[in-house]
């Protein structure tokens, strides 16, 4: 069986590794094999996301640019300037800079489970923003955690742009929303990027783009698993593929086995027949009113929001 196998041969692998290598043997011995999007972002991963966001097709970041550009006073309005601000799952700090441009606050937590690459950003934020004080927080922003006591008293604004949101499952949703507020507490305001639905001509596209880079980060996933354990994945055999899920309003990105084969991992036998996939990633699209309605049942109430002429992309001010 699957789970003595595992046990047996990941005792030896670091905690890390050996939790990557549980999920992906329980992932591809499902009726529909799937694995983790959160696996995607190895170094490799991150930077052919960065390559994604700049791609013409992937409208979303340009666009949340645009809108945190053009309204970034009417944003700023809603938060305090004794106010902490808290990033769920900083990355580069090219987002908060365009609101720490039109509004100064007193501090800035950015939480990122990669605690090296954001200490870095932290340091060259704090370059240009002296008078900013900067608390970098290693951290699972998706599990609870505690702010660092120098934020405590201060007003919290969360800051969660990206439509990164859009990733989780409906109900996980709604479970971070509702840790949100209680890391933030009573009181606090959260600004958040969220993809809006929109015709499948312009989503499907934004996930598989001509030059094929979503492609190739899609394919990562299967370099990966086997670089770190072990398996023996032929990259050949597999295509990338990105439909748009209607009825559940999501984006799917799955790999399609393009022939009958079979996989070793950790000496099991994982066999695919032509045309079978794995369900790699969802990236769930919100109409306004569905948003606010998952909002209000995390217990936030929506504030405003505002959009890019064109209706693509929205950014949400909820409080809680
Ligand atoms: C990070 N996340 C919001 C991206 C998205 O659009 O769902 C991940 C992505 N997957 C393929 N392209 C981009």
């Amino acid at each position: 069986n699957v789970h003595v196998a595992v046990q047996t041969q990941t005792h030896r692998l670091d905690p890390n590794t050996a939790a990557f290598a549980r999920d992906v043997l329980d992932g591809l011995t499902r009726s529909q094999k799937e694995l983790s999007p959160k696996y995607f972002y190895d170094d490799a991963g991150s930077e052919l996301f960065v390559d994604i966001t700049r791609l013409p097709e992937y409208y979303p970041t340009r666009t949340e640019l645009g809108i945190l550009h053009d309204r970034a006073a009417e944003i700023a309005e809603l938060i305090p300037p004794d106010a902490a601000v808290v990033e769920f799952g900083a990355g580069a700090t090219t987002k908060i800079r365009l609101l720490l441009a039109a509004h100064q606050v007193a501090a800035y937590v950015p939480v990122d489970i990669s605690g090296d690459f954001i200490v870095t950003q932290a340091e060259a934020l704090q370059r240009d923003f002296p008078r900013l004080a900067v608390h970098p927080l290693a951290a699972d922003f998706t599990k609870p955690f505690a702010l660092p006591p120098a934020v405590r008293d201060m007003p919290k604004v969360g800051f969660f742009p990206g439509s990164t949101l859009g990733n989780f499952e409906p109900q996980e949703a709604r479970r971070f929303l509702e840790s949100a507020r209680d890391i933030l507490g009573r009181g606090a305001r959260m600004i958040i990027g969220v993809d809006l639905e929109k015709d499948e001509r312009v989503l499907v596209p934004a996930y598989d783009d001509a030059a094929g880079v979503t492609a190739r980060f899609n394919l990562n996933l299967l370099i990966r698993i086997n670089r770190e354990l072990g398996a023996n994945f032929d990259l050949s055999a597999f295509a990338h593929r990105a439909i748009y899920n209607r009825d559940q309003h999501r984006i799917e990105m799955h790999l399609v086995s393009l022939r009958d084969q079979t996989v070793h991992l950790f000496g099991e036998r994982i066999g695919f027949r032509a045309g079978e996939t794995i369900h790699t990633e969802n990236s769930y699209k919100y109409s306004l009113a569905r948003f606010r309605t998952l909002a209000q049942q995390a217990g936030w109430t929506p504030m405003r929001c505002w959009t890019d002429p064109d209706a693509m992309f929205s950014v949400h001010a909820i409080e809680a």
